[in-house]
């Protein structure tokens, strides 16, 4: 047996690469200070890997920022604009991650995409009639440098050109049109890759887990046939996060040396392996899980690698490990019984090791590894404290009628409209306000106990008065009080419900340099006690117009966070839906009469099968409904939904049957109005009115155009007036600058209504 994993967690172990990638772009630091600390995390990465003995140790997974930007260089795809800002290449890449203002030169950042359902986001390709692809080795040829130094022979880890092409932004013609010229590319660079002293090239295709039509597997066997002639070291076809059902039979005949399969998300690859076999290629089997944080139970891995019964095994990670925290070894405050059942990239490689060990080992049964394995294991089933049947009963026993307001949306927005009694076109956020450093420097110390409850809970306070009276000032007309007491809108829900464990360190990349600590759902999730009623009730009894209750939805908290796997995510979403029903409730009984439900990750989470999809939706939406079924009728219920590609299910938005949404529609042309206009959509919407993802100030005239346009498409009955998403990475002075333009241009429309 050999050991592999796809790729390692670049952010560092300390977020040291955060650091030095946001003090460059504040240029407290030098660009060959970065290269070389960069360089130094590199190694520090290789030494661990080679440490756990992995016998194929990639490269080239590593990035400054995203390793789709990586491949945009690589290939020098990059689009015009960029060129023309006349930057180096370090400016330039950086550009195209973050936007350019300077002087008279202005533009936007590449887009940014979900990496599959990961909470990990890509930067976007754009390919246009002017992309030339030109190929630029130097980011590889350093690293493959640093792995010979360090003694490595290294795999070098490359994004398919399948994949890069399905995921690119097409902006003229066909994806058909661009196979030719990327079939060049991509054979000068395996000519390229044929002299350096490495093990593989790991060519990753994770689109092929996605369903895939004839014309796919066309194109794909047209790209690789070509690619494949030319190769002279051995090349692994890598994909995760399913199984390629669509396209094995095709891809065992073509002439990979290795083929690498996700065996936890791609249960299917068992059979696609007995039905056709895997002729002669090496199997880089994915048997620890890349994205979750649970312990392997060695038990269960080695009855699947007896199922597969293939002599010569590579023993791998499901995904690259780029989704977990770096090591269990730095949460301190974690107790022992919780911390020996979990595993993040550094525990992994561990577990890969022992997994070898323990199978070389004559009998296995016998490995003390194996046996403190299985101790760990059966340890699981004694953690009680996990266990709640209160709350289990409360979820066999809900009824039909639990899933349904009592009123439809005919009734009850007739009710809202005369009690809230708010002007046309009413202007609202979407719940959070700036985060900067203040409040985080604030936080900080009263987790490591350096200020105390109420000094930190004073702080708060006067932070919900500061933002209470600038949207008065502002005149905005429903109030949000800001979410300042929150690190996280999933965290906090982790944070104050039962059934969850919170890691200190456990942080994992989101985009670029920002990065997310997902809490872990552990056991049975309740609320103790309400959590943010005495927060919003401040917030509301400071105003006379209405603050908004703001709540985190069922599937986002599942979604953002680490998932026992033996628990099922019905369950989980009816418990966690619960316990914010009563939430609900409380913010209900204290006179709150506006409630926010985020369902922020609902979209992105969808199954990469259509044939999934049912089950998942169903889940989603009545875990969603029961969180507010119980609510008065003019009692208005507010959701919220990032990355607004609803076409496919726009129904099962409509099933949600929230009173108002208010959508990430800013960057998407509008085109989702039309979406909502062509299935009848009947709930009021609110079409983010700018794109929060960026510092620009739209001007006056700006939003009236955008809002005109908007009246034009949707009744001026239903329409809301807001910022796409919330406001918490922007800064202070452009946020009040773009919301003082947003009121003022939609009082200017209203006056004409
Ligand atoms: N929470 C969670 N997941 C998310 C988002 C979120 N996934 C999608 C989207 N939002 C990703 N966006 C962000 C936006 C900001 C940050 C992270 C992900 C962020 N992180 C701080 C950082 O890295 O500097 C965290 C540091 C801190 O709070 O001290 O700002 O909102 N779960
Ligand atoms: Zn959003």
């Amino acid at each position: 047996y050999k050991t592999s994993v796809i790729g390692f967690p670049r952010i560092g172990e300390n977020r040291e690469l955060k650091k030095i990638v946001e003090n460059f772009l504040k240029k407290e630091i030098t660009k060959n200070e970065l290269l070389k600390e960069s360089s130094n995390i590199r190694k520090k990465h290789l030494n661990i890997l080679k440490e756990n003995s992995i016998d194929y140790i990639t490269i080239n997974d590593f990035s400054l920022y995203d390793n789709f930007l990586d491949t945009i260089c690589l290939l020098g795809a990059i689009p015009k604009r960029y060129n023309e800002l006349e930057l180096d290449e370090l400016d330039t890449y950086f550009a195209m991650a973050k936007g350019y203002q300077k002087n008279d030169k202005d533009v936007k950042a590449l887009a940014m995409k979900k990496w599959f359902n990961t909470n990990y986001h890509y930067l976007v390709p754009e390919l246009d009639k002017n992309i030339s692809f030109n190929l630029n080795l130097k980011k590889i040829l350093s690293e493959y440098k640093e792995a010979k130094d360090l003694e490595i022979t290294p795999k070098i880890s490359i994004i398919g050109p399948y994949t890069f092409l399905k995921l690119s932004n097409i902006k003229e013609g066909d994806l058909e049109d661009y196979i030719n010229d990327i079939k060049e590319i991509y054979i000068e660079l395996i000519q390229n890759l044929n002299k350096l002293d490495i093990s593989y090239i790991q060519i990753e295709e994770p689109i092929l887990v996605t369903d895939l039509n004839n014309k796919d597997i066309i194109n794909f066997e047209n790209i690789y046939k070509e690619i494949l002639n030319v190769k002279e070291k051995k090349i692994l076809l890598q994909t995760y996060f399913g199984d390629i059902r669509d396209i094995y039979e095709n891809i065992i005949k073509l002439d990979f040396d290795a083929i690498g399969l996700d065996l936890i998300d791609g249960e299917y690859n068992f059979e696609l392996i007995e039905k056709y076999g895997i002729n002669n290629k090496e199997i880089f089997a994915g048997i620890v899980n890349g994205k979750n944080i649970f312990i392997n139970d060695y038990k269960k891995s080695i009855e699947i690698i007896d199922r597969l019964g293939i002599e010569n095994l590579v023993l791998s990670s499901s995904c690259s490990l780029l989704h977990l925290p770096f090591t269990i070894k730095n949460e301190t405050s974690l107790d022992e019984k919780y911390k020996i059942l979990l595993s993040f990239a550094v525990e992994k490689l561990i577990e890969l090791r022992e997994l070898k060990n323990i199978l070389e080992f004559e009998d296995f049964e016998n490995h003390n590894k194996y046996n403190e394995n299985q101790k760990k294991i059966k340890s699981k089933q004694n953690l009680t404290e996990f266990l709640n049947n209160e709350v289990k009963e409360k979820v066999k026993n809900l009824k039909e009628e639990d899933f349904y307001r009592k009123e439809k949306f005919d009734e009850r927005i007739k009710l809202q409209k005369k009690y809230l009694n708010l002007p046309k076109l009413p202007t609202t956020t979407i719940g959070s306000f700036p985060q900067t450093l203040e409040v985080r420097k604030i936080r900080n110390k009263y987790r490591k106990n350096e200020i105390t409850k109420n000094k930190y809970n004073e702080f708060i306070y006067s932070k919900i008065e500061e933002v209470i009276k600038l949207q008065e000032n502002l005149e905005i007309d429903v109030l949000v009080h800001g979410e300042f007491e929150r690190t996280d809108m999933v965290e906090y829900f982790g944070e104050n419900f039962e059934g969850f464990l919170i890691t200190k360190n456990g942080w994992v990349q989101s985009y670029g340099t920002r990065c997310v600590k997902p809490p872990v759902i552990f056991g049975d999730i309740s609320r103790k006690d309400s959590f943010t009623v005495e927060y919003i009730k401040y917030a509301q009894e400071l105003t006379n117009k209405y603050v908004k209750g703001m709540l985190t939805g069922p599937i986002t908290i599942i979604n953002w966070s680490f998932v026992r796997e033996d628990l099922s995510i019905r369950d989980i979403a009816y418990q966690i839906a619960l316990a914010l029903q009563d939430e609900v409730l409380d913010l209900e009984k204290s006179g709150i009469k506006v409630i926010q439900i985020d369902e922020a990750a609902l979209r992105e989470k969808l199954p990469l099968r259509k044939e999934n999809w049912k089950e998942y939706l169903d889940i989603a939406i009545k875990a969603f409904r029961l969180t507010n079924s119980k609510v008065k009728a003019d009692t208005q219920i507010h959701t919220h939904m990032c990355y607004s590609e609803f076409k496919d299910i726009i129904n099962e938005i409509k099933e949600l049957d929230a009173d108002v949404i208010t959508i990430e529609a800013a960057k998407s042309d509008l085109s989702m109005i039309d979406i909502l206009n062509e299935n009848n959509y009947d709930k009021e919407v609110g079409p983010g009115v700018y794109d929060i993802h960026s510092p620009r100030i739209p001007s006056v005239e700006e939003f009236e155009t955008v809002i005109n346009e908007l009246t034009k498409k949707i009744e001026i009955e239903k329409l809301w007036i807001n910022p796409d998403c919330g406001l918490k990475t922007r800064g202070n002075k452009e946020t009040i600058e773009s919301l003082r333009n947003m009121v003022v241009a939609t009082k200017n429309i209203r006056k004409n209504l």
